[in-house]
């Protein structure tokens, strides 16, 4: 028989259907066995009587079997229909249960309630967890946040491009970068496809790109992890750095919108809250922050500053984001733009949320003889990024751009604690997997 789904049952009351997935409790009540079971569209409960054909095989059944159900699609009587879960109306009385795949016992709780694992288990056992419904709520969510980034860059005329994982140079500076054996050549795994992001703008004027960018992170936080998914932009023709906050603004405003109309049930899920964006998102420069904050002005806000910035502007406007731009340009990457009236503080921005930056960008220079002067005092080897001059030396527009992280975006959207809960599978110090065996190093 043809397979229905499980989130299509209620369209089929009275009739004969089959349904694959997995099976995610069993309750054995002696004479007759309940189940729940599981596929991509949600759950239904199953009630396998003393007189079916199936109650043998209902008994030999355990959590995580993977069956092919046969069974009649009930209407459960008014005591017992419960509004508050999927399917809660119905109930299917199996007459048929074919095994397709066992499950050994599960090493522990997986059930909606009795799911309570320490972080570092949830992570060691990611293949078995990820079936967990809070987990797939979570990545449910990254995948609309990820889609809608995408929709709403192409909706903005930009064009995606795939970006090199290998490159020659390091675009961000800093000792963050892994370094790759390339043969018997030196090359690095990519901090940011900056330095590409900007050349395909030359040809395309605006563009994007999801990938996959690594930072050699060494602080075990609970915000960095070492592989990252970057959802980069790229426009030309801006008047102002401004032109960039607007279109970073507008692209996190339609993702929060998708997030709120496709993903109703997971935020439910996870008794998770969007972020308020209001009508203009508050924006200081770095030094009216540390202002804000009385504090000393210093060359950027450390994490505890980022969160009581945010506290501040949440208390004062409703707003959960905050833009800070106007950073010390020699503490930023050579490609940012100076500010032409004050050139010790560039044209770089970060947009952080619920005490998080999320997002960074800002106007790069697009003069050549001015990038020049930049890699000179960044100390750079203009042969590195040889194919990166190359564009700015035939004719660039003014442009900028900005890159959001989406775990960072997914953990603070959803309010989790830990980046690694945000990410399906993370990399960081310690773990690849799973934790990093100690005696195991590479010297
Ligand atoms: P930046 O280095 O600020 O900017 O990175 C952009 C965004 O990427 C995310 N991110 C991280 N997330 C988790 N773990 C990490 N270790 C980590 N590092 C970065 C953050 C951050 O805001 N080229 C510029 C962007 C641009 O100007 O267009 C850049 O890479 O969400």
């Amino acid at each position: 028989m043809q397979r229905t789904l499980i989130g299509d049952l209620s369209a089929h009351k009275n009739e004969e259907v089959t349904i694959k997935g997995w099976v995610s409790v069993r309750r054995d009540q002696g004479k007759m066995v309940f189940f729940d079971f599981r596929d991509r569209t949600g759950t239904v409960q199953g009630v396998v009587l003393p007189s079916s054909a199936a109650i043998e095989t209902a008994k030999e059944v355990r959590n995580e079997y993977v069956v092919s159900i046969t069974g009649k699609v009930n209407a459960r009587p008014e005591k017992n229909v419960n509004a508050k879960v999927q399917n809660g109306d119905i109930e299917l009385e199996v007459t048929g249960i074919e095994v397709l795949a066992k499950a050994e016992p599960l090493p522990f709780d997986m059930s909606a309630d009795g799911y309570n694992l320490e972080l570092n288990t949830e992570l060691d056992h990611r293949a078995l967890t990820l079936r967990h419904p809070r987990l797939q709520a979570i990545f449910k969510v990254q995948a609309v946040i990820i889609d809608s980034f995408r929709e709403y860059m192409k909706s903005q005329g930009f064009m995606e491009f795939q970006a090199p994982a290998i490159t020659p140079a390091t675009a961000e500076g800093g000792a963050e970068v892994f370094q790759v054996n390339y043969f018997d050549k030196k090359a690095y795994l990519t901090q940011s496809p900056q330095l590409y992001k900007q050349i395909v703008m030359t040809a395309f004027e605006r563009v994007f790109s999801v990938n996959k960018v690594f930072r050699a992170e060494p602080s075990a936080t609970t915000r960095h992890i070492t592989e990252i998914v970057s959802l980069d932009a790229e426009m030309a023709f801006i008047d102002s750095w401004t032109d960039v906050r607007d279109m970073s603004e507008a692209t996190v405003r339609y993702v929060l919108e998708q997030v709120q109309q496709k993903c109703a049930h997971e935020l439910e899920v996870l008794g998770a809250t969007l972020p308020t964006m209001i009508d203009k998102t508050p924006t200081y420069s770095l030094t009216e922050a540390f202002a804000k904050l009385g504090v000393p002005e210093d060359k950027d806000l450390n994490p505890e500053q980022e969160r009581k910035l945010c506290e501040v502007v949440k208390e004062e406007t409703g707003s959960d984001f905050v833009y800070v731009y106007g950073y010390p340009t020699m503490k930023k990457p050579f490609y940012v733009y100076p500010n032409p009236e004050n050139p010790e503080f560039n044209e770089g921005m970060d947009l952080l949320c619920r005490g998080i930056e999320w997002l960074s960008g800002g106007r790069r220079i697009n003069d050549y003889q001015q990038l020049l002067s930049h890699v000179e005092k960044w100390n750079m080897d203009p042969k590195k990024i040889e194919m990166f001059l190359e564009a700015f030396r035939y004719g660039a527009p003014p442009e900028g751009g900005f890159a959001l992280g989406a775990e960072r975006m997914t953990m603070q959207i959803l309010g989790l604690k830990n980046i690694r809960e945000a990410t399906l599978f993370p990399r960081d110090m310690h773990r690849i997997d799973l934790p990093l065996s100690e005696g195991e190093t590479n010297k």
